[in-house]
């Protein structure tokens, strides 16, 4: 029987990547004076590595950076990124997905329990969550939590273990391969939702792929629909 559902935050919950973490890296890289500015198509080639910090220290290496240097000043402008993402979060810039809210709610209202495997920074993903789906998460993992970031499955074993389950009573929900690859490394049972970075990538994986909460079966068909006999 499912008993709990665990969501990923960013591109599953609400569109964060383009027009919000985005952004906030390139304001960080001009705080910090470092000559960057990722536009739209290379950001989301740099999203096959997770985590902040990581993905600025990959690309600065890739620009010619010594990898110690690049690690420092990554930490450094991840610091900074985090806390204008953050003022971001509490400034309300995110909604839901179109159709999670009603999607959470039938889970809630069938008993399922949810809980939260983002690789992001807790300081944004705590309010974030809050504002998106409110106080139904009994369990949340973040970025600061685990040691090795998505694809790696340590976040979902996690999440799995606070909620004291086994990998089959629960689903997971996601939006890229990458987070796949982590969910279904658990055991887990995955949902794709994608979105616009991520609708070509690889969901062999996965259980089912959908273009969005309340698309039905993106054939023009409702859910429940069964179509011609
Ligand atoms: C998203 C990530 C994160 C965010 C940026 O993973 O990989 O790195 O892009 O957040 P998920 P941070 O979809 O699993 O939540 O800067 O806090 O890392
Ligand atoms: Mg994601």
């Amino acid at each position: 029987r499912l008993e709990a559902v665990i969501f990923d935050v960013d591109g599953t919950l609400a569109d964060t990547e383009r027009d919000g973490h985005r952004p906030a890296f390139n304001e960080a890289f001009q705080r910090h004076g470092v000559d960057l500015d990722w536009d739209v198509e290379h950001y989301g080639s740099l999203l096959r590595i997770t985590g902040g910090h990581r993905r600025i220290a990959a690309d600065l290496e890739d620009r010619g950076w010594d990898p110690d240097d690049a690690d420092r000043v990554a930490a450094d402008i991840h610091r900074t990124k985090t806390a204008l993402f953050v003022e971001r979060v509490t400034a309300g810039a995110f909604d839901p997905r179109p159709g999670l809210t009603e999607f959470v709610d039938g889970l809630v209202d069938a008993g399922i329990r949810i809980a939260v495997a983002t690789t992001g920074r807790r300081d944004w993903a705590v309010p974030l969550v809050r504002h998106l789906i409110g106080d139904v998460v009994e369990v949340m993992i973040t970025g600061d939590e685990v040691e090795r970031l998505k694809p790696d499955p340590e976040a979902y074993l996690l999440a799995l273990r606070g909620l004291g389950l086994d990998a089959s009573a629960a689903l997971a929900l996601e939006d890229s391969g990458v987070g796949t690859a982590a969910a279904t490394g658990a055991g887990l049972a995955t949902i794709v939702v994608t979105n616009g970075y991520t609708a070509t990538q690889d969901f062999s994986a996965a259980a089912l792929v959908l273009p969005g909460y309340d698309e039905g079966r993106g054939d023009g068909t409702a859910p429940g629909d069964a179509g011609p006999l």
